[in-house]
């Protein structure tokens, strides 16, 4: 295992958030492969964690004052055994090579939990749309795609959004691709309900992450009713998260984006959340501003000087990290403890580092990993997908219970797959191991490709 490691490291030692990714997996599903000599003969690990397919390209694009800016466009085509390819699109500056492999890593296993058939893969750009006009990020949409849309296809490759990729980005993505194939497909997911959108698709992520987390809670006869919660991020999952924690009775009292956070002693009620949704969505402002419209909350903006994030340090029962990778670190997980904190639903993907799920995980906490928590918003991405080839739609309430039991089956897969290899109640080995078996033993079924 540790000459394994190393090799990966040393193969590409830039890519530590990748690394970490692949460190967590291969830790738990080594008694598998113990159990398992086969697996080893047939080299599993060493084909999970190579791409099948990496496309790098350059993206011009001309701004509103006619200078013209060249970004870097991504897709990791990571693996197809068990279904297409199938992941999220992320426009952010920090993307690189190392991120969009983790991403789409951990995207294999968690598509593997969905129950449905889809591979895993994704994609983006360093590309930074804050403060862009609709024209640029148009321009850049296009001339992203441009090149993407060789590679992709509804039965080929399926992209969705991811950070700085919403509805507005999906719609530019797709009208380009549908000009350049002369095809009107499923070939985007998160579209827009009157053009081959799915209802509930923008909400899954978050409500499929407080579902999961309520059938943790359901283990020990508990309920989200008057848990005190902390959110962080501000876009997509936050919302929806925090959305459906106050229809299950709970309480958020925080929220973020990358400049600091809001404290709201009171609870962000739902004309609160409908506050954030217009000034983050529509208007597209910073969360400070919250405090303007209720001054009894309480911001605080980042403080790089710290070793720690004082949003993970309030009194509360639950924490959704809904913003971005490792925002949660060891000194987060030990405060978090301390005040209280019982359940962890990852709506954000690998968003504590290894030595807090340590923590977390020798606590016996409820701690559910991004893979499994957050597995809605593909799941209900895979429902569009279905939607798309009936030519068909379902009523929100139809998707919203599908998701519903493809989350509780998601919770009763990791609690098996633990136990078998007697790590019970372990949410992330069962994760890892039950994710895992479903990929290679496709990957054995269909011979060495
Ligand atoms: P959005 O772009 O809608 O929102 C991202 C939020 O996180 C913003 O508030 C943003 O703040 C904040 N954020 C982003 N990067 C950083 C950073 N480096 N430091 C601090 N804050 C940051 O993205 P989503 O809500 O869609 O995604 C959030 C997380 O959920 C990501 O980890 C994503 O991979 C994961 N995820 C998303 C799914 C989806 O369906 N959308 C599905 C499964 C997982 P700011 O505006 O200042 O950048
Ligand atoms: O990380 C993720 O699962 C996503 N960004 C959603 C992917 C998708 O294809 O809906």
């Amino acid at each position: 295992m540790e000459q394994f490691m190393k090799n990966v490291v040393e193969k590409d030692p830039n890519e530590k958030e990748f690394h970490q990714a692949v460190k967590e997996v291969l830790v738990s599903v080594k008694p598998v492969l113990d159990r398992h000599p086969e697996y080893g003969r047939a080299a599993v690990l060493e084909r999970i964690i190579e791409p099948e397919r990496v496309i790098l390209f350059r993206v011009p694009w001309m701004d509103d004052e006619g200078q013209v800016h060249v970004n870097r466009g991504f897709r990791v085509e990571m693996n197809s055994a068990i279904g297409p390819y199938k992941g999220g699109l992320r426009f952010h500056p920090s993307v690189n090579l190392g991120i969009m492999k983790f991403l789409a890593f951990e995207q294999v296993f968690k598509n593997s939990l969905t129950t449905l058939s889809m591979g895993g893969g994704k994609g983006g750009s360093d590309f930074n749309p804050k403060g862009k006009s609709d024209n640029e990020i148009m321009r850049f949409c296009q001339s992203f795609m441009n090149e993407l849309h060789r590679h992709i296809g509804p039965n080929t490759d399926i992209p969705a959004g991811d950070i700085g990729v919403g509805a507005r980005e999906i719609g530019y993505l797709f009208g380009m691709y549908k000009k350049l194939k002369n095809e009107f497909t499923g070939v985007l997911t998160g579209k827009s309900l009157n053009w081959g959108g799915s209802l509930i698709r923008p909400e899954a992520t978050g409500y499929g992450c407080v579902y999961f987390a309520s059938e943790m809670l359901a283990t020990r006869n508990d309920n989200l009713e008057n848990k005190t919660c902390l959110v962080s991020g501000s876009g997509n999952v936050a919302q929806f998260t925090t959305e459906k924690i106050l229809h299950l009775g709970g309480r958020v009292v925080t929220l973020s984006d990358s400049s600091g956070y809001i404290y709201d002693e009171e609870g962000i009620d739902a004309d609160k959340l409908e506050f954030v949704k217009h000034l983050k969505n529509i208007k597209r402002e910073r969360i400070k501003l919250y405090t303007d419209e209720y001054p009894a909350a309480v911001y605080t903006p980042v403080d790089a000087s710290l070793d720690y994030n004082p949003l993970w340090n309030h009194k509360a029962d639950c924490a959704f990290p809904s913003a971005t990778e490792n925002e949660i670190n060891e000194n987060d997980a030990r405060n978090l403890i301390k005040n209280g904190v019982f359940v962890i639903g990852e709506g954000a993907n690998m968003p504590s580092t290894p030595e807090a799920v340590d923590i977390f995980v020798d606590n016996k906490i409820l701690y559910a990993p991004g893979k499994a928590a957050n597995a809605g918003g593909v799941a209900v991405s895979g429902l569009e997908m279905a939607q798309n080839s009936m030519r068909l739609n379902w009523p929100a309430e139809e998707v919203n219970s599908r998701l519903k039991i493809i989350m509780k089956s998601i919770h009763q897969t990791c609690l098996e797959a633990a136990e078998e290899y007697d790590k019970t109640g372990d949410y992330v080995t069962g994760a890892n191991i039950a994710g895992f078996l479903k990929v290679v033993n496709a990957m054995l079924d269909q011979g060495l490709v």
